[in-house]
C-alpha cells in the first residue's frame, strides 16, 4: 500500500439521526467526502456479531482506504463531529452505537504506541511476540495503526479484501497473516460478507 493512505473502520449497530445502520453510514461517508476526504475503496458491508458485550445487536461494518490532506487531530475532530451528528453520546465503553469511525491507518505512520519498552528481541524471536518488540499502545485519543485492529476479525476481514497486501506498520504482518493468528476460525465464520458496499 502507497504510504499517504489512510484506513478508516466504520460500524454501527443502532439506529442514528439518518435513519438505520446503513443510512448512518452513507451519510458518514457523504460527510468525510463533503470535507475532503477522498474515497478509493470501500469493503463490502459486513454482518458481525458484537464483540466485548454481547448483549447487543450484531454490527454493520465496512472498511475504507482514503486519502486526506488533514492531519490526523483533524480528522479525529471530524470523525467525532460525525459520531455526535449521527447522534452518539458518551454512553457505555463498548456498547450499542449508531456511529464508530476508527482510525485504523495513519499514512503508514505510528503513534501513540509505547516505543519505550520496546526491547531487543533475537532472530528466533522476531515476529514471535510482538509485544516483545514494541509495546502495546498506550491510550490515548490519537493512536494508529488502531490499537485493537490486529485482533479484530471484524476489521481484518474487510480489510484483506480491499488491501490485502497492508502490513501493520508496528507488527511488520500482512492483514492475512493477522487474521490466521489472532482470530478464530468460529470468530470469522460468525461475519456475514453482503453482497453490497456503500454507495459512494
Ligand atoms: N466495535 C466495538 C466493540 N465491538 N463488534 C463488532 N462486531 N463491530 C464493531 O465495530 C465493534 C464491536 C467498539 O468500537
Ligand atoms: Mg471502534
Ligand atoms: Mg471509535
Amino acid at each position: 500500500m502507497a504510504k499517504d493512505k489512510v484506513i478508516l473502520a466504520f460500524g454501527s449497530n443502532m439506529a442514528g439521526e439518518q435513519g438505520g445502520p446503513v443510512e448512518v453510514l452513507e451519510a458518514a461517508v457523504s460527510g468525510l467526502q463533503q470535507a475532503g476526504v477522498c474515497f478509493l475503496k470501500t469493503s463490502s458491508l459486513y454482518i458481525t456479531p458484537a464483540s466485548g458485550a454481547s448483549y447487543q445487536d450484531d454490527f454493520y461494518n465496512f472498511v475504507a482506504c482514503c486519502e486526506t490532506s488533514h492531519h490526523p487531530e483533524k480528522l479525529l475532530k471530524l470523525i467525532k463531529l460525525l459520531e455526535r451528528q449521527a447522534g452518539r453520546r458518551g454512553g457505555l465503553y463498548w456498547g450499542p452505537r449508531p456511529l464508530d469511525i476508527d482510525i485504523i491507518d495513519y499514512k503508514f505512520r505510528i503513534s501513540g504506541w509505547r516505543q519505550g519498552v520496546r526491547r531487543k528481541v533475537s532472530r528466533a524471536d522476531k515476529g514471535k511476540d510482538v509485544k516483545a518488540q514494541y509495546g502495546q499502545a498506550k491510550i490515548s485519543r490519537l493512536v494508529y495503526p488502531h490499537n485493537e485492529m490486529h485482533r479484530r476479525g471484524f476489521v481484518l476481514l474487510p480489510l484483506s479484501e480491499i488491501c490485502p497486501l497492508w502490513r501493520h506498520p508496528v507488527f511488520g504482518l500482512r492483514v492475512g497473516s493477522l487474521l490466521v493468528q489472532n482470530c478464530s476460525a468460529l470468530e470469522v465464520r460468525s461475519i456475514e460478507r453482503l453482497e453490497k458496499s456503500i454507495k459512494l
